[in-house]
């Protein structure tokens, strides 16, 4: 009865610290810093979404607004990081093989309806996305493509396939592993690359879809075989991939006597905010730390 009792709770422990949510972004090698519930629509568990006709298939289980959003122009990269409980832990479980892929979406629909467009997925190029992820410490990337500026959900989701052999649908103790979570976005550059859209979530994915139903366990069986699901990458998108940030610490000035900001609007950013670059309209100055630029084209308040 007692060791019956262990094991259950064991392998319920196992199963919780396996899991994975997105702790931050990093914008052109900036951390951004804690995101949760901040500009991330974070889920309260690192739990997966395994019905796939589940409207929580959109912005997990808590899509709510959040009060802040992260500023990008076109052009910029932005890096998600990926933790289990803490901050740099170890993820997610090697366990955990699948693919990882980009959404984005118009804010404005707040995920529902034939809105995801597709920015980036590796599945399986002789290693999982996941077994890379791994390598890069949680992180992966997009670059902004050249989209109308305006308000925009990006939907980082990795998907599990160790137990992925059976559908959910079919067995609810099994099936795939899905984690998205959607992140608030500013686009302030003004680009002429409209969203296609075309996908919605739930509905993109079904349990017929071989991408959704793969056994990672299967002998002899070619891994590079595996299909992504979903639709294929944008033509439009600007690309993204399986990387650690190119972290920032001696930000480079400005260069050609472009050094001293623009006169202000009198505004100021707040932390973490946008606070100058090229084309930059809004506050220099900032209401809580100092301004540094990460790069030509995008400044930031950073703690002092
Ligand atoms: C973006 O460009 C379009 C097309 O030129 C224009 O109609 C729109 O007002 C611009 N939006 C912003 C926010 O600048
Ligand atoms: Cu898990």
């Amino acid at each position: 009865m007692q060791l019956k009792a262990f094991v259950v709770l064991a392998s319920v422990l196992s199963t919780a610290l396996a899991h994975t949510r997105v702790w931050s972004v990093w914008i052109n090698g900036v951390d951004q810093g804690d995101g949760k519930g901040q500009y991330i629509r974070s889920p309260p568990t690192n739990n997966p979404v395994k019905d796939i006709t589940s409207s929580a298939m959109s912005c997990n289980v808590n899509n709510q607004a959040v009060p802040k959003v992260v500023s990008v122009r076109a052009g910029d990269t932005v890096t998600f990081e990926w933790f289990h409980d803490y901050r740099n832990d170890d993820i997610i479980a090697t366990s955990h093989k699948g693919p990882v892929l980009v959404y984005i979406a118009p804010t404005s629909s707040n995920g529902a309806g034939s809105v995801w467009t597709k920015l980036f997925h590796a599945g399986n190029d002789g290693s999982w996305a996941v077994d890379k992820l791994l390598n890069s410490k949680g992180h992966h990337n997009v670059v902004i493509p050249d989209v109308p500026a305006g308000d925009y959900l990006l939907r980082p989701e990795i998907i599990a396939l160790h137990e992925a052999n059976v559908p959910y649908s079919s067995n609810n103790i099994r099936g795939a592993q899905l984690y998205m979570n959607c992140i608030q976005i500013k686009v302030t550059s003004n680009g002429s690359k409209t969203l296609p859209s075309g996908n919605s979530f739930p509905g993109t994915y079904s349990y017929s879809n071989p991408g959704i139903v793969f056994d990672i366990y299967a002998k002899g069986a070619d891994m590079t075989k595996y299909q992504v699901p979903g639709p294929s990458v944008w033509s439009g998108s600007s690309g993204g991939a399986i990387t650690r940030a190119a972290i920032v610490t001696n930000p480079t000035p400005p260069s050609g006597g472009g050094s001293t900001p623009a006169p202000g609007n009198g505004q100021t950013a707040a932390l973490y905010g946008q606070c100058g670059g090229t084309g930059w309209t809004g506050p220099t100055l900032c209401a809580e730390g100092v301004c540094k630029a990460a790069s030509e084209y995008y400044s930031q308040c950073v703690p002092a």
